[in-house]
């Protein structure tokens, strides 16, 4: 379903998105917006088929279920080290919404997801177009009616109430317009005091496939995680790669 007219207008009067587009079907949103590449930029689809996830994976959502968009980031002023802030801004957008339109307070898990319970609520995929200027897509798959088995919607988090793709969207994007006024430092800050991650013990897989178990101590002012793995506690800012939350760590 094409976005309401009402939360165009207000997007384009309050915030810096004022390029919206809307596709029936698409096979990633991340790609056509890659494609079209004009900063701030909106890709929305009622389905893709072929959405991509992380290192090779896939993203599946049946039609008009899910929040499947993409926008095109150009901060200027935020240096490529902390690019991980970008993924950042998107989570807390996503979950402040939430939160504002169905009453669902997601937990952050580093580096990409939105979790209910230990359900998969939504997935944040962040891929470079160009480093100078900076220019990043990021691209967000939240389930709203629907989601696959061992994962969450959140319609099942506020029985009842009709939220609908247009409400989470226009509160998603002026969460964002906020998020990116290049307070960089307060938004590592936010998402250090707000990421599920921190103070557990987990998994690391590398991207070289090596599995380690360690605990999360803390989010960098790039917004990396570091780990401090046994023996010892040596620690390691981790960059890239999958963690997956263990049983919550003891003492805190
Ligand atoms: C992600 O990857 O979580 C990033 C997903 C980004 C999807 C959005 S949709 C709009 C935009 N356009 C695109 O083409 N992509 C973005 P990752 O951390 O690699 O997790 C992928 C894994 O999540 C899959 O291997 C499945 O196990 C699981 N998964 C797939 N679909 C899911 C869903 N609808 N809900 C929950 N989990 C899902």
């Amino acid at each position: 379903m094409d976005i309401d007219e009402r939360v165009r207008a207000r997007l384009a009067a309050e915030t810096r998105f004022r390029d919206v587009r809307w596709l029936a079907e698409v096979d990633s949103t991340n790609r056509v917006a890659r494609d079209i590449g004009d900063p701030w930029t909106v890709v929305v689809a009622d389905h893709q088929s072929a959405g991509r996830g992380r290192l090779g994976r896939s993203w599946e959502a049946p039609a008009g279920t899910a929040l499947l968009l993409s926008v095109v980031l150009a901060p200027g002023g935020l240096p490529l080290q902390r690019v991980h802030l970008l993924t950042a801004a998107v989570g807390l957008a996503a979950a402040d919404a939430c939160a504002e339109v169905a009453g669902v307070r997601p937990a952050l898990k580093w580096p990409n997801d939105l979790l209910v319970g230990d359900g998969k609520l939504a997935g944040i995929l962040a891929e470079l177009v160009t480093t100078e200027p900076l220019v990043v897509v990021v691209g967000m798959g939240l389930n709203l009616t629907a989601a696959p088995a061992g994962a969450a919607c959140l319609s099942e988090g506020s029985p009842g109430l009709e939220t609908t793709r247009d409400d989470v969207l226009l509160a998603l994007l002026e969460n964002l317009d906020r998020r990116l006024a290049g307070d960089w430092d307060g938004l590592a800050a936010d998402y250090r005091q707000r990421c599920a991650t921190v103070g557990r013990e987990v998994r690391v897989e590398a991207l070289d496939g090596t599995v380690r178990t360690g605990r999360a101590e803390r989010i960098d002012r790039a917004g990396r995680i570091v780990v401090s793995f046994p023996p010892g506690g040596r620690e390691e800012v981790i960059d890239a790669g999958d963690v997956h939350h263990l049983r919550v760590a003891s003492g805190r």
